[in-house]
């Protein structure tokens, strides 16, 4: 039964409204008469609260919580430190493998008495713990039985946010930002904790506060303090502080000119790294830092790319700036993340090689506490793209892998494009880095290259607007980035129905029928926006309608640099005839991704310039394949809204208006792509658009 009040999205998947199916409440109120959660750190009191207030809520009736008691069918929620105290015997050896983010859900005897025990070595694992045992009850999992071991395989597992300074987010699309930027730090939103639940409910431990994009200003003393209170709400939620730093920070404003970012906050004429008083700077600057903060993060760096300044003004190379921060940084325990997004079509006749031609032979000359973070693609977070060949190409360098969540060019926050099954492409890709079944998870997660730190970072989709994403549906992008970061392995699907029990209820028709909209509409999207390798044709700004005829401005941007429609065909040759970036990949890839036939079809542009006429393995020539996908991308947005509407009597309504309203806008945008890209490809094919019946 939908609840009888207008559900404005902004608790998330956090909702904790009352078991809904009589049977299962029964089971939970027998299975849970009191919390029994002893310790007082601040992190055990952030679990109490939300114990109390999940378990109280999803029970329907107030759970009270203790510190000590022997009363049968308790949760107990306790570290080693408490088991004595608790008479908890043999649970210790369950730990030995966790680490101090994994926990044990376990439904067990204590002193004879039946009870539910979340134990973990440390109050992090217990706060993750603690999220997972809520999830059970939300998504209406039996716990007489319930018996779950977890530890994340990834160690960091960033929000990276590309808020400014200024309030406005580069590329968000829910409104502004978040930091109240005015107010802190002496006034405390309460929304900074409601994130943090946010985040460490689904296992994020750290947090970039700021575009990569950076503003110096940010290492400003004034700044850091306000840093520095986020950095203390942040805490007991197990999330560490990250920001991203501008290079020329050292360099004194007095040399800011017109248009160009040089401008620092310091009192240099130069920000060489090699050179000694920039060093000093910098380590002058990170004594402040973990003055403020202690368990600070490290620095994200964006260098060298996109006007930003770096190390090549001075001569000097990534693995020259990278090292300076990080040696400075090392004391402390922090670290550098490294971006690797670097282009320059102006020299390069293929842009997507720029990452591996200039990272690759600096492979083993970064201190260990450098990360070099590489997004999932050699472009840009396109629709589909094949895998940033660097990820296997630097063995001897952690790399930290970069996703987008908000949705930059998959339809910003109109577009209901569910992201986890592109996710889940790009993990399970096999990189052939060593030998087959070297998946990019496996690099990421360190298994493969056994590196001593490992991470990943999802660019941020929040924004102040009441349901945090803008479009309900992104809420499930956030949850379901913090969830694969935890575990790779688990299915894109099953993270879906998780995420539809705790936000829409678990009707079994809602789950099943929003389920299967989700999961093809990312597939649907490639389809109306770029089907068969196409990249890089939307309007060159705003990253957001078609564009396949823009040809001015620089090289690089333009959309005719990457389709390369003629009258012969359509698609970048990056064959072994073309550019040969099929060869930055291992083998056997280059030769399966070099031949017209082997080359798979989701890539086949990205690879080839193909003619018109050529046959896919559909039977189709190219033209009528791209029409029929056209079409198929455009029908899914159609079949979605007929979805969609089937739940109105199931759906809060509130939120069955706005993703109404989203998928109206979706459709009739959608059509715009098929349409502007037909017409304008229909130009060079000379062919009709042949629509399918
Ligand atoms: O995707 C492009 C975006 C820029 C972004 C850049 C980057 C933060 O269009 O807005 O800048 O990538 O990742 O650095």
């Amino acid at each position: 039964m939908r609840a009888a009040y207008a559900d404005d999205g902004s608790r998330l998947w956090l909702k904790y409204d009352t078991v809904s199916d009589e049977a299962q409440l029964k089971h939970y109120r027998h299975m849970i008469r009191a919390l029994l959660i002893p310790g007082n750190s601040p992190t055990v009191q952030v679990i109490r609260d939300e114990l109390r207030r999940g378990v109280s809520g999803l029970l329907g009736k107030e759970i009270s919580v203790q510190a000590a008691g022997r009363a049968a069918n308790v949760l107990v929620v306790a570290t080693p430190h408490h088991f004595r105290a608790l008479k908890m015997t043999g649970y210790a050896s369950l730990l030995d493998s966790l680490g101090s983010e994994g926990y044990v859900i376990k439904a067990t005897k204590k002193n004879g008495a039946r009870a539910l025990v979340i134990i973990a070595n440390d109050d992090r694992g217990l706060l993750y713990g603690s999220f997972h045992f809520l999830r059970l009850i939300q998504t209406h999992r039996a716990l007489d039985r319930i018996d779950i071991i977890s530890k994340p395989r990834v160690q960091l597992r960033l929000l990276n946010h590309w808020d400014n300074i200024d309030g406005s987010i580069e590329r968000g699309y829910a409104g502004k930002s978040l930091w109240q930027w005015a107010d802190l730090p002496s006034s405390i939103d309460p929304r900074y904790r409601d994130y943090a639940r946010a985040c460490a409910s689904i296992g994020i431990n750290g947090t970039v506060l700021n575009n990569v994009n950076a503003n110096p200003r940010i290492l400003t003393p004034e700044y850091l303090r306000k840093v520095a209170a986020l950095a203390d709400v942040f805490r007991p939620f197990g999330i560490r502080m990250f920001l991203s730093v501008n290079f020329s920070s050292p360099i004194s404003a007095r040399f800011e000119q017109e248009g160009n970012r040089k401008g620092g906050i310091g009192d240099l004429s130069t920000s060489d790294p090699l050179n000694p008083a920039v060093r000093k700077w910098w380590t002058m600057k990170v004594k402040e830092v973990y003055r403020l903060i202690p368990d600070f993060g490290g620095f994200l760096v964006k260098a060298s790319s996109e006007g930003m300044p770096g190390p090549q003004e001075y001569g000097r190379t990534h693995a020259d700036g990278a090292n300076m921060l990080a040696e400075v940084l090392e004391p402390y325990g922090g670290v550098v993340m490294w971006r690797s997004f670097v282009y320059d079509a102006a020299s390069d006749a293929d842009r997507v090689k720029r990452a591996y031609n200039e990272f690759v032979p600096l492979d083993g000359q970064f201190r260990s506490n450098v990360f070099v973070q590489a997004k999932n693609g050699p472009l840009d977070f396109q629709p589909r793209e094949p895998v940033q060949p660097l990820f296997g190409a630097m063995p001897r360098t952690p790399m930290m892998l970069e996703l987008q969540i908000t949705q930059e060019y998959l339809g910003h926050s109109t577009h209901l494009v569910y992201l986890a099954p592109m996710w889940k492409e790009y993990l399970q890709f096999d990189t052939f880095a060593g030998g087959p079944g070297s998946s990019l998870a496996s690099i990421v997660d360190g298994t493969l290259r056994k590196y001593r730190m490992t991470g990943i970072a999802g660019v941020a989709n929040t924004g102040d607007q009441q349901n945090w994403c803008g479009h309900f549906f992104a809420q499930a992008n956030w949850f379901a980035y913090g969830r694969l970061a935890w575990d790779h392995t688990q299915s894109a699907g099953d993270i879906a129905k998780e995420w539809i029990r705790m936000t829409l209820g678990n009707d079994a028709g809602v789950v099943s029928t929003v389920h299967a909209m989700m999961m093809g509409s990312w597939e649907a999207c490639v389809n109306y926006m770029t089907p068969l390798g196409l990249h890089h044709i939307m309007q060159v700004d705003f990253h957001y309608g078609p564009g396949p005829r823009h040809d001015t401005g620089r090289e690089d941007w333009r959309s005719t640099y990457y389709h390369r429609a003629d009258s012969n065909g359509l698609g970048f040759d990056r064959s072994s005839a073309g550019s040969n970036a099929v060869s930055q990949y291992p083998a056997p890839l280059p030769e399966q991704f070099d031949g017209l036939a082997t080359c798979p079809e989701k890539y086949l542009l990205w690879f080839h310039h193909v003619q018109w006429d050529h046959r896919l393995r559909s039977g189709k020539t190219l033209w009528d394949e791209l029409c029929s996908r056209y079409y198929a991308g455009t029908d899914y947005v159609g079949q979605m809204q007929r979805q969609w509407r089937s739940l109105e009597h199931a759906i809060d309504p509130a939120i069955f208006a706005h993703v109404r309203a989203r998928l109206e806008a979706q459709k009739t945008h959608a059509a715009i792509w098929r349409d502007t890209c037909l017409q304008y490809f229909q130009e060079f094919s000379g062919q009709p658009i042949a629509h399918p019946d």
